[in-house]
């Protein structure tokens, strides 16, 4: 297997495998190779900037030896692998991450030290990989952390944006302005660049279709692009297996047209190359379930590039979709074909997880290759494409059918003509199937079909991708009951239940808890006596018997105290609010949007300001002292407004300003969600019931010991089950009165709570500041509609708080709730929702890399 003698590689190769040693000596060493050789930098001249990129590198180092070895395994053992296709992963910062799975951090602490620089500081050095908005972005992170850890061979795929999420800005008015992400900037130390792997990937050009109906069809012309992947290792904790997340960059491929160079039109030889690169240059900024709405705490502006270049923006996101799909698949084609195997085998060695509607187009793209290129059988094809397929659905249910992805039949035809043959002809053999099983329904024919009538007409993805998929899975009970009752109930009567499945959402404990929050980590390894629970996190329960044990409660509360001053300090140096240390913290950090009623939570902070102001001060000081930190990005092209205004006067006023304060942090991210949750004592999850379709910030902050107050929605529901009721404030009213509600509303029928009154009077008289500002939010509650209910579970909300005031005045009791909240978190875990699609969706098994290899 060597080139050349096999003695002299086998001596080059351990002899190399030294510098992959553990001890300080090594990694010191490895570390001043990379400052003098990678950044031909001299000790004199080195900074913290410098310091990261090279301790990065050697961590890299590391990273790509089991890397390879891991690649290496898998292709000789000829395993089965997951490929998770997701638009988006929010992976955040790799550094701590990588060097605490590879069980190397405290070499690195130490060497670092002796090296003259402090590991924090270093690490403060990294910019976030904010290749995503949120939940969907960061669950996919999670999930391919314990692929890793449960030694399933998995690739990631997804585009390599230029820019990621954006930055976001609080001007002097408090409105949201956004900046670009330049995180490529410093080069990225995480990224091996395959340059010489790209793939050519045609848009669109002139289709055929057979001489029969299943027949080969053909795709010629068009425009030729490439991508270039680009792969990030993901290291699994405690374990050898590394796997990979492929990151394709668009790139022309006439960059050098040298015949239009040579003719003098230099121009146009790069006009097309920078065509294509713009394909990938931006992450788009709201995802699917953020387009919708007209929002609230935030005003529409509708002169924002993407609203203006409307069609233009939908194109290019067409474009990237299809480029990321055709490229990924492309892939894992050429890896099957390496195996001899017959196509009918395909699905053997392939499980394909859909992350939601975005990568649909892989179905049609399949059938291509199988069809076009391949030459199989167009039923045979079919059966391996539906067998290869898995969609997971994250649609907020009860009310966001019209949030589900379509796109315009004239779009897809001009810039994929085969695949919309294609999709046109998977759409009339299915509903062949469906007039033989419901004959005469026309109905539900038009209900069914891949295309929705109208003027254009459009294609329905997420039909696409349930027919084409063998599961069809939602990520908490509730929603993945909904899905079935609300969004797919002729898809149930058609393929039967067994097609739809539920995986609660889970998260890695490894960054959201051993990671973010180190002081509690080494406590619970501390009373346990073991780290096992890192890899197994039912262990946790072991920490129940020690919830009513005051020696054990004092230290815990004193780690709470520490992360809330690190949280605290944050503030103060980031803003010009002065907080209260001893203040219950009460967090509330997620995407803004309407449907997660931000402004439920700011109402409830006025009325709160309101009561105080009528206490004697004497009387203000037997109220629990709160901090109410906010912190999201809101979709481009609104600006936020509203938290700012009210935490601008609550802030100011000397009387209140020790019993409440308000901070909206900006650019909320990976990173500095790992400072808040492990900080936070109360957050809020109060969408409106049905319509969030998981959540995982809820489990993130109920693993670092903070409590709940949330509506019976998503998550919250199987986490108040396994924690225990009495330990989360649950309030508002339930997903099956939603609708009567609504109608209420519409009849004009609907009572306004006068708690809501007092608060929208308060506003109205300025106390605030403009009372204009609000008049969006207050018209979204008043304009007759109150389409997320507001008002309606405004009243319980605030009885949901006193209890939480209640509760927190005794300490010794709200300390034991926060213990038992951690031990019993158990279940959320990412690798049990992991090993839940492993068996249930991909039939994959765990594949563990030798020693030796
Ligand atoms: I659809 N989600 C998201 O982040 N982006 C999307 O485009 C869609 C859903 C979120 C849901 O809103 C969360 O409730 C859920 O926890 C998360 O996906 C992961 O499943």
């Amino acid at each position: 297997i060597f080139p050349g003698d096999a003695k002299a590689w086998k001596a080059a190769i351990a002899k190399n495998a030294e510098t992959l040693k553990k001890d300080v000596e090594t990694v010191e060493a490895q570390i001043s190779h990379h400052v003098h050789t990678t950044l031909a930098r001299a000790p004199f001249n080195v900074d913290e900037l410098t310091m990261y990129q090279a301790a990065a590198l050697s961590v890299r180092d590391r990273l790509i030896a089991r890397w390879n070895e891991t690649q290496t395994f898998h292709t000789q053992q000829r395993v089965k692998r997951v490929y998770y296709l997701s638009l988006e992963f929010l992976m955040g910062r790799q550094f701590d991450n990588a060097m605490l799975n590879l069980g190397v951090k405290k070499p690195y602490n130490d060497g670092l030290k002796q090296l003259g620089f402090n590991l924090e500081d270093v690490s403060d050095s990294e910019r976030d990989m904010g290749l995503g908005n949120g939940g969907l972005g960061r669950l996919a992170a999670c999930y391919l952390d314990s692929l890793a850890t449960l030694d399933i061979p998995a690739f990631g795929y997804t585009l390599r944006y230029q820019q990621g999420i954006f930055r976001q800005i609080i001007n002097s008015n408090g409105e949201q302005v956004e900046v670009p992400d330049p995180w490529l900037e410093n080069t990225n130390p995480w990224e091996i660049p395959r340059l010489d792997a790209a793939v050519e990937i045609r848009l669109h050009g002139e289709a055929t279709r057979g001489d029969n109906a299943k027949g080969a069809g053909t795709w010629t012309g068009g425009l030729e692009v490439l991508a270039v992947p680009y792969d990030i290792p993901v290291p699994g904790f405690g374990t050898k297996t590394t796997n990979n997340i492929r990151t394709w960059s668009a790139r022309g491929k006439v960059s050098f047209d040298l015949a239009k160079f040579n003719a003098g039109d230099y121009e146009a030889a790069v006009r097309e190359a920078e065509e294509a690169e713009t394909i990938t240059r931006v992450l788009y900024p709201n995802e699917a379930s953020l387009r919708h709405a007209t929002y609230i705490l935030v005003q529409v502006e509708l002169t924002h590039d993407f609203e203006q270049n409307f069609d233009k923006g939908k194109a290019l996101r067409l474009k990237q979709q299809y480029l990321w799909v055709a490229a990924s698949l492309h892939d894992i084609c050429r890896r099957f074909r390496k195996l001899r195997e017959p196509w009918t085998a395909f699905p053997d060695y392939n499980a394909i997880q859909l992350n939601d509607t975005h990568p649909t187009l892989a179905i049609p793209e399949l059938m291509r290759i199988l069809v076009d290129e391949e030459g199989q059988p167009w039923d045979e094809a079919w059966d391996i494409v539906r067998r290869t397929f898995g969609y997971t659905n994250h649609t907020g249910a009860a009310l966001m059918t019209e949030a589900l992805e379509r796109w315009a039949v004239p779009l897809i035809e001009w810039l994929l003509p085969r695949h919309m043959q294609i999709i046109y002809d998977i759409n009339a053999f299915f509903l062949e199937e469906v007039e033989k099983k419901f004959p005469n329904d026309r109905a539900r024919l038009a209900r069914m079909s891949l295309i929705e009538e109208g003027y254009p007409k459009m294609v329905r993805m997420a039909h696409l991708a349930v027919i084409g998929s063998h599961r069809v899975n939602g990520v908490a009970a509730l929603h993945s009951r909904l899905v079935k009752q609300d969004l797919f109930p002729d898809f149930v009567e058609m393929f039967g239940q067994d097609r739809f499945t539920n995986v609660t959402n889970g998260i890695t404990a490894r960054r959201w808890l051993y990671q973010c929050n180190p002081q509690l980590a080494a406590l619970i390894t501390q009373a346990l006596g073991t780290e096992e629970w890192i890899l197994d996190l039912d262990k946790l329960k072991g920490l129940e018997k020690y919830a009513r044990d005051k020696k054990f409660q004092k230290e815990w509360a004193s780690i709470k105290q520490a992360n809330r001053d690190r949280l605290c300090e944050y503030i103060e140096s980031t803003t010009d609010v002065k907080v209260n240390r001893k203040a219950l913290i009460d967090v509330q950090v997620k995407r803004i949007h309407e449907y997660k009623r931000q402004s439920l939570n700011i109402l409830g902070v006025i009325f709160r300001y309101l009561t105080l102001k009528k206490l004697k001060p004497e009387e203000r000081k037997r109220v629990v002292p709160r901090l109410s930190v906010f912190g999201g990005k809101a979709a481009p092209g609104y600006y936020m407004a509203n938290i700012n205004a009210v935490s601008k006067t609550i802030n100011a006023d000397k009387d209140i300003r020790e019993h409440l304060s308000v901070v909206f942090l900006a650019d909320y991210s990976v990173s500095l969600a790992e400072i808040i949750i492990p900080a936070s004592d109360l957050s809020e999850h109060i969408s409106t019931a049905g319509t969030e379709a998981s959540g995982t910030s809820n489990m993130k902050f109920a693993l670092n010991s903070g409590l709940l107050i949330g509506t019976l929605d998503g998550a919250n529901i199987e986490i108040a089950e396994a924690i225990g009721d009495e330990n989360v404030f649950f309030f508002g009213n339930v997903t099956e009165d939603v609708p009567r509600l609504r109608r209420a509303h519409q009849a004009g029928e609907a009572q306004y709570p006068p708690e809501l009154m007092e608060v929208v009077d308060a506003i109205r008289s300025g106390m605030f500041g403009d009372g204009g500002v609000f008049e969006p939010l207050l018209n979204t509650i008043f304009g007759g509609k109150d389409y997320y209910l507001i008002s309606d579970d405004f009243t319980s909300y605030l009885e949901a708080q006193r209890m939480v005031d209640v509760a927190f005045v005794d300490q010794s009791s709200w300390v034991e709730k926060t213990i038992h909240t951690t031990a019993r978190m158990g279940r959320f875990a990412s690798d049990r929702a992991v090993m839940q699609y492993a068996d249930e969706i991909w039939n994959v098994e765990p594949v563990k890399i030798p020693d030796s290899a």
